[in-house]
């Protein structure tokens, strides 16, 4: 068995912060990323945990991200739209800036909606859809990417991967999330097989030519398919015409055009709406958050799992337990740390 190290979650954050401060990120903007990748490897969500440290770390170096924005609120009093300008930041630390604001007019208007502008986005959407849930709220999440998917019925790189999310609050349990990417499989799983030189499932890819293809490689260098055919295909667009045009940012072929390659993280916008399910449902009779446990019961009363119950586990037990990191993540860690 290959070696292991385990760390607590705590150690595993410091490390990954100071490895971010010594690139020459501020705290805000070090410590919101340090959060959102240590959460992705104690939920067991390798392919947005440490390994994208380094994407993140050749877009700083790229001059493509701002190590030392801060994002900034722009107040207007009483909208049910909330906009924070990540200033050519990070996409977390405008997240964490917005949050309060977003779930203050949520509460009071019933739905409200946070735009993040001018930001770069690697992450995984479930942090901030458990931002939403964990105000009691429930909520939508979705962004652009760069165009790496082709239109159902297409043959060329396109849509973004588009990450889609949902959040529904649940009393003294956790949430229940949904989040993926409207692509079959996010392109940092393709990324993920290519280094462990494994082949992809069928129906992934196709390659430059516009066949199907399970070489990564070969996927990487044509284009990816989005999930569930045409279904898929409209919702990666319908997230381009609100997550992209809809808030004034970049669209995903506008995202590749202006980095000119898919190795650094894409700078775009997200769109975050938030739900009072009290305020929807006032009037109308049962608790909309008894009815909805109704629900999950009848689906796991069928033996299904509910999305999320795997990182919820996995959650658990590094809380438990620590962290598990193969020696050569920790080897990655230690020379990132001595760059
Ligand atoms: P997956 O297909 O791995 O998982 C999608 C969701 O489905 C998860 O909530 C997962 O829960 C759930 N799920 C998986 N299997 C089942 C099942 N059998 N029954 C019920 N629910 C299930 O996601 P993707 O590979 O498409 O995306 C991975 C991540 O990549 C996402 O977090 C996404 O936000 C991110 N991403 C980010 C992008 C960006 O531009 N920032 C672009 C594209 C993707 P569980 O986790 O518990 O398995
Ligand atoms: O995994 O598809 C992906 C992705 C793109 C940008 C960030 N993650």
């Amino acid at each position: 068995m290959s070696e292991t190290t385990t760390l607590p979650i705590s150690a595993l954050h410091e490390r990954v912060e100071a490895i971010f401060r010594k690139a020459g990120l501020n705290s805000v903007q070090a410590g919101a990323l340090a959060r959102v990748i240590v959460a992705g490897e104690r939920d067991a969500c390798k392919s947005h945990g440490i390994y994208r440290i380094e994407g993140a770390l050749r877009t700083v170096k790229a001059g493509k991200v701002k190590p030392d924005a801060e994002p900034e609120l722009e107040k207007q009093e009483g909208s049910a739209i909330v906009k924070v300008n990540a200033r050519g930041g990070f996409a977390n630390p405008a997240f964490e800036l917005g949050l309060p604001v977003l779930a203050e007019r949520a509460r009071v208007l019933g739905l409200a909606a946070l735009v993040i502008n001018d930001c770069t986005h690697f992450s995984a959407l479930w942090p901030e859809v458990e931002g939403l849930t964990g105000e009691g709220l429930a909520g939508l999440v979705m962004c652009p990417s760069y165009a790496t998917v082709a239109p159902t019925g297409g043959n060329k790189p396109l849509l973004g991967t588009n990450p889609f999310a949902f959040g529904w609050p649940r009393e003294g349990r956790p949430p229940y999330v949904f989040d993926f990417a409207t692509s079959v499989a996010a392109r940092g799983e393709i990324e993920l097989h290519r280094r462990a030189g494994k082949p992809l499932p069928e129906g992934w890819a196709i390659d430059a030519e516009g066949k199907p293809t399970t070489d990564p490689e070969a996927a990487l260098a044509g284009a990816m398919l989005p999930f569930g055919g045409h279904k898929g295909s409209a919702i990666g667009t319908m997230i381009e015409l609100l997550a992209g045009i809809m808030i004034g940012d970049l669209t995903s072929p506008e995202v590749l055009d202006y980095l000119g390659t898919t190795t650094l993280a894409p700078f775009h916008g997200e769109l975050i709406i938030a739900f009072s399910p009290e305020a929807f449902a006032a009037g109308r009779p049962g608790n909309p958050f008894a009815r909805a446990e109704v629900l999950f019961e009848a689906i796991v009363g069928q033996e299904a799992r509910l999305p999320s119950q795997r990182r919820f586990m996995a959650r658990a037990k590094s809380e438990a337990e620590g962290v598990v990191l193969a020696q050569g993540e920790i080897d990655q860690l230690d020379r990132l740390l001595a760059l």
